[in-house]
């Protein structure tokens, strides 16, 4: 019998019950949702400061996307890659020349993009840098978030990430996050085995961890200098979210392997890539790598559709003006509950100072009452990343209910 959804707690009653326990999600339902507002059950209106992750940065359900995946949808879903398609290479060609690289390999999710970044260094790492095959490293950061397999989680330092999944997978060296000395050492040291280094030009789950002004140029070079590829995982600080295209281009950066994901796909559907030269990507050859649906027409005309709505509504521009506004505002509220607020473009986090037993998980609660969903992550960090096409009406209305939930605990 398929259920209808009455109420909230009927469906939160469903998940406990029939679902894994693998969230804790905070309590509110969504079943609507447009540009930068989603509706719960009970039609309770909230501004969506989350955006799944930064993967609604286009706003929920926009029209334009929408209709790509319908217009599709009515015509080929799915063909894989046994066979082509009349929507792949359009996708390939547009993306390639979006991004300034001679080519893509589509996948599905981030975790799909960030193993087939490390398949594609590990194999140049082989084959073109001749590491021999049983000692190729990647070097990784202290802090980092690209995922959830075993292979990525054992990058992770984050004990809810890797703890008591068995044994982990060889060739990874993690570094501290922000400090170029460290990178420069290891590869003095162990440069010759490692093809490439492994980042998130601004760590999102670690708290919108911003590193210095200078840190990836640094990087970048140190790379070159070592002949170790410059792996960036934009995942979630990609398209516009930042305030530029990627979070590289703000020091001007090529990544040598660029991994995206999220909002590639509108947050509508699962569509992920990584993007390199010849030199890099044809080192796999055909059947050495795949996806049942990674490239699938209806992800080809949706992510087409995904990034002209980035260019066509200036969401980048719009990120960088309204990020400001956010952080100069939310600065000014005068509360022993604020510690500190930190981002770039949309991509931004309060952290929290616990007040009489109230934390950020309190917080988020009252601004849930209030009108705003947004959630912590490590306890006292509650990041911000509304969806881009947010206005400054919409922008300086959710900051005063920010305000007023901050204020309700004094
Ligand atoms: C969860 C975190 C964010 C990512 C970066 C790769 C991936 C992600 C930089 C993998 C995914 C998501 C996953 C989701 C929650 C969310 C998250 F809290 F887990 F860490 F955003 F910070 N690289 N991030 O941020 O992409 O396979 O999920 O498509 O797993 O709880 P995915």
């Amino acid at each position: 019998m398929i259920e209808k959804i009455t109420s909230s707690q009927q469906a939160m009653d469903l998940e406990a019950k029939y679902g894994a326990h693998n969230y804790h999600p905070l309590p509110v339902v969504l079943a609507k949702g447009k540009g930068a507002k989603v509706w719960d059950v009970e039609g309770k209106e909230y501004f969506d400061f989350l955006s799944a992750y930064s993967a609604v940065n286009q706003g929920h359900c926009h029209p334009a996307i929408i209709k790509a995946m319908t217009d599709q949808a009515e015509r080929l879903t799915l063909s894989s890659r046994a066979f082509y398609n009349d929507a792949l290479g359009v996708w390939e060609k547009y993306v390639t020349e979006y991004f300034g690289y001679d080519k893509v390999l589509p996948m599905n999710s981030g975790a799909e993009a960030d193993e087939t970044g490390l398949k594609l260094a590990r194999r140049w790492g082989v084959v073109k840098k001749g590491i021999p095959n049983d000692k190729v490293k990647i070097v990784c950061c202290e802090g980092n978030f690209h995922g959830r397999t075993i292979t990525i989680i054992t990058m992770s330092n984050d004990p809810e990430s890797y703890a008591n999944y068995g044994p982990m997978t060889p060739g990874f060296i993690r570094i501290p996050y922000n400090d170029p000395d460290a990178l420069a050492k290891v590869l003095d040291e162990q440069g010759d085995e490692i093809a490439g280094f492994l980042l998130e030009p601004i760590q999102g789950e670690a708290g919108v961890y911003v590193p210095d002004e200078g840190y990836l140029k640094k990087c970048y070079d140190i790379c070159k200098k070592h002949n170790v590829l410059f792996m960036a995982d934009e995942v979630q600080c990609g398209i516009a979210r930042t305030g530029k295209m990627l979070a590289c281009d703000h020091e001007g950066v090529r990544p040598d392997i660029l991994i995206l994901g999220k909002a590639l796909g509108g947050g509508v559907v699962p569509v992920s890539a990584v993007l390199a030269d010849d030199e890099i990507m044809l080192n796999i050859k055909p059947g050495e790598h795949g996806s049942t649906f990674g490239g699938n027409p209806i992800a080809a005309r949706v992510s087409i559709a995904a990034l002209q709505v980035i260019k066509d509504e200036h969401l980048m521009e719009n990120a960088e003006r309204l990020g400001k506004i956010f952080r100069e505002e939310i600065g000014k509220i005068k509360s022993p509950m604020i510690e500190k607020v930190r981002g770039k473009g949309l991509l931004n986090a309060v952290i929290i100072k616990p007040k009489d037993g109230k934390e950020a998980w309190d917080v988020c609660l009252k601004m849930r009452d209030l009108g705003l969903l947004a959630k912590p992550t490590h306890q006292h960090i509650i990041r911000f990343a509304p969806p881009l096409v947010i206005t400054e009406e919409q922008l300086r209305e959710a900051i005063e209910i920010i305000k007023a939930a901050i204020k309700s605990f004094e």
